[in-house]
């Protein structure tokens, strides 16, 4: 990446599952946007208009592209904000690695001139805003702004979801908050950039606790002979008790990686949130387990569902391609996925079928006749046929 000098409203740097959708949102708005990727292959899918599988998102980035106000190429923009959405996956040791959010930073901060706003919609440690505002030229602000959009509502959510932002100093704080608030229609709340990162890390690391609540309840059902989804629904009637869903396991970019930035941050006081990875890994195994069991030699044991959930098509720590890859070395596998190219038709793979496997509740699926399914075993780990 090198820097051009021409000034437009915003730079997007990282066009991937949220940049993407926040550049074409900005610009259907009329702000002037430039987008930045350094991967050949993502810029080529934008210019053609073939992004992501997300709804309403082909639609906004081609109005957004023909109206002129969104560009995209491999080279940063002067601009008056800077959006940072680029990835923070974890290391090999589980630790966070931010090394993406700091190549952007070394680069612009030989060029920045002060007066920008600079936003890190990337999940960060906590102190990683304040790490990055001591590399920049003095006046240039900073800010911790998470994104908080579910894959599969991004467009909608980008603009009624409230925002947490928070500044390293009281003027970033004060200069993001406005910038927000000109295209966020729910409440864009300001705090400190310490806090709004760690409010980012304790929302996803809450719903994996939760969710890891559920798939315990699913496992100790089943050993004492209770439906856990029965159990979750009949509980979910008190007013005070919230219980998410059981399932083959947590996957995703988000939920299942961003808890272990707590455990790094603090690893002998981050008990639970480290017991909630650990119960939502092992319930992946359970799930080979049960499957393993059912076998005979020649059975044909066909999954339905491969991405990380439903109605997406993201494969990224998937439980559910974890789980079809384990049992692959034990039986014959047909997997059917209505988002994976090359997956088999469901019609198909039914016909030869023993075992039937539930693992992602894609719409598609609801609509699998019960007799469709008779004479043969179903395992059901993701609801689909509740
Ligand atoms: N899952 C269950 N049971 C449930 C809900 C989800 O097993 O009841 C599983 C899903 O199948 C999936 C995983 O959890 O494998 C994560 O899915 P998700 O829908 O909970 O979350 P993500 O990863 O798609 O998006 C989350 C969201 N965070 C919260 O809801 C707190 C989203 O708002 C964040 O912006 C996103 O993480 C992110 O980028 O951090």
């Amino acid at each position: 990446m090198s820097v051009q000098t021409e000034c437009v409203d915003v730079c997007v740097v990282g066009l991937g599952y949220i940049g993407l959708p926040t550049a074409a949102l900005l610009a259907s708005r009329s702000a002037r946007v430039h987008g930045v990727d350094n991967a050949p292959r993502v810029i080529k899918r934008i210019r053609e208009v073939e992004p992501l599988h997300e709804p309403g998102l082909a639609a906004c980035l081609a109005v957004a592209i023909e109206n002129g106000y969104l560009t995209v190429s491999d080279t940063l923009v002067a601009a008056k904000v800077y959006i940072i959405a680029v990835p923070t996956p974890l290391g090999p040791s589980r630790e966070p690695d931010v090394s993406a959010v700091f190549a952007v930073i070394e680069l612009l901060a030989k060029r920045l001139l002060g007066g920008e706003l600079i936003c890190i919609e990337s999940t960060c440690p906590i102190g990683t805003a304040e790490a990055v505002a001591l590399r920049l030229p003095t006046g240039v602000q900073v800010a911790s702004c998470p994104e908080r959009v579910l894959p599969g509502r991004i467009l909608h959510e980008l603009v009624w979801n409230d925002r947490v932002v928070g500044g390293v100093s009281p003027d970033a704080t004060e200069s993001a908050v406005v910038f927000y608030r000109s295209f966020v229609k729910g409440e864009v709340i300001g705090t400190d950039s310490r806090t709004a990162e760690a409010v980012k890390l304790a929302e996803n690391a809450y719903r994996d606790v939760n969710i890891a609540f559920a798939n315990e309840l699913s496992m100790l059902g089943a050993q004492v002979g209770v439906d856990a989804r029965e159990v979750i629904r009949l509980a979910n009637r008190h007013p005070r008790v919230q219980i998410l869903e059981p399932g083959p396991g947590v996957g995703g970019h988000c939920v299942a990686v961003d808890p272990w930035f707590l455990v790094a941050a603090a690893p002998s006081l981050a008990r639970l949130t480290r017991m909630a990875r650990e119960v939502n890994l092992a319930k992946s195994d359970w799930v080979v387990d049960r499957i393993r069991e059912q076998l005979q030699p020649t059975s044909v044991v066909v999954c339905l569902g491969l991405t990380y959930k439903a109605d997406v098509d993201d494969l990224r720590e998937s439980p559910a391609l974890a789980i079809v890859r384990s049992v692959a070395t034990m039986a014959k596998v047909l997997t059917v996925d209505p988002y994976v190219p090359g997956a088999t038709p469901l019609d198909i793979a039914l016909v030869d079928a023993d075992i039937v496997v539930g693992l992602v509740a894609h719409r598609e699926f609801r609509s699998i006749h019960l007799e469709q399914l008779k004479d043969k075993i179903v395992l059901d780990f993701a609801g689909i046929f509740q």
